[in-house]
């Protein structure tokens, strides 16, 4: 792509007007044979180049952590992207406390589609980025990094989720929820206690209070980390023991769609991540896409909690793996 038409296309994805990089082409499921009475939907199709540009958004606001500018200016972002968008927008303030005892001014920031309908669906992400590249080398371990895949990718896809919801509603109603200071874990070099309960802090504070009362949802997906490049996704254990009908549900459209090479069959580790939070706070089943590796010593990408999580290390392909399996399950849900 040459400079003009880049720019072009930035300014197309950032306005969220049409882009010239993707069409309107729509996938069809496959003809029913006779036998099988299947009802025929029309999945729009996910546009990595908009997903993409919306990442990279994020990321040049600079890092996300909370009580910085950057934060605050990315939440006002989110906001108004997702009100464009025409969704009905609920932000959550909340001062949560870190492992350290600091207060972290956090918001988490929701978007509802069909805000009437009861059968729901919850997709979820996290949009703050972590203060300290504890895996790095030492002499980095307390700068904050770009979190390109860890946080901005998965908002980047729902982000292009819902651009595809306003021209196409779902027969069922949407929740794209953002969750805040999810990255606020103790650092390694942290001497205290290292609990499970110090990260995922927006998602705990949503869990016991939800955007709307009583929230309900049918299933939820987390996507954390959706955009590295040779991304894996493996069956996570808490998923695959509290939300294995809809983990199977997904993997499955994965196959159909011809993303295997991303959607591996397989058991991989278990994560503390938002998803436990939704699912002991709300019962909402919710399967977490997380690119899990299991050869390289940290069990996530190489870039994981570097200052190499960067847009450098973000795959178009790997974003439209993720966003059109997101996006085939959610149109096929009656
Ligand atoms: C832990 O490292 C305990 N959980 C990983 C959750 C996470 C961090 N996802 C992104 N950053
Ligand atoms: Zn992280």
């Amino acid at each position: 792509m040459n400079a003009i038409r880049h720019l072009l296309f930035a300014t197309a994805a950032l306005a969220g007007t049409a882009l010239l990089s993707c069409g309107n082409t729509s996938t069809k499921a496959a003809a029913p044979d006779a036998a099988e009475e299947k009802v025929k939907v029309n999945v729009p199709a996910f546009c990595a180049d908009s997903a993409y540009a919306y990442t990279a958004r994020q990321v040049a606001f600079g890092p996300r952590v909370p009580n910085s500018a950057a934060h605050r200016q990315c939440g006002d972002y989110l906001v108004a992207q997702l009100e464009a968008f025409g969704a009905k927008v609920y932000t959550q303030q909340a001062d949560l406390v870190a492992y350290d005892g600091t207060l972290l001014k956090s918001r988490n920031i929701i978007g509802a589609y069909r805000p009437e309908a009861v059968k729901r669906i919850l997709l979820c992400a996290h949009w703050d980025s972590r203060p300290y590249a504890d895996q790095d080398e030492e002499k980095h371990h307390r700068t904050a990094i770009d979190g390109a895949n860890d946080g901005a990718s998965g908002v980047g896809v729902l982000l292009e989720i819902a651009r595809q919801l306003q021209q196409q509603p779902t027969s069922l109603g949407i929740d794209l929820v953002f969750f805040d200071a999810e990255d606020y874990g103790a650092p390694d070099f942290h001497d205290g206690p290292h609990k499970s309960e110090y990260w995922c802090l927006g998602s705990q504070y949503w869990g016991r209070i939800p955007h709307t009362p009583d929230y309900k949802a049918r299933f939820g997906i987390l996507l954390d980390m959706v955009g590295g490049s040779n991304a894996t996704f493996f069956y996570e254990g808490y998923s695959q023991r509290t939300a294995n009908k809809a983990m199977k549900k997904i993997w499955k459209a994965a196959q159909q769609l011809g993303y295997g090479r991303y959607f591996l069959q397989q058991d991989g580790g278990e994560v503390t991540d938002d998803h436990v939070f939704v699912h002991q706070y709300r019962q909402i089943p919710c399967v977490d896409i997380i690119d899990y590796n299991p050869n390289s010593g940290t069990g996530f990408n190489p870039t994981w909690h570097t200052l190499d999580d960067t847009m450098e290390h973000i795959d178009k392909g790997t974003l439209q793996a993720v966003g059109q399996t997101v996006l085939h399950v959610i149109y096929n849900e009656q």
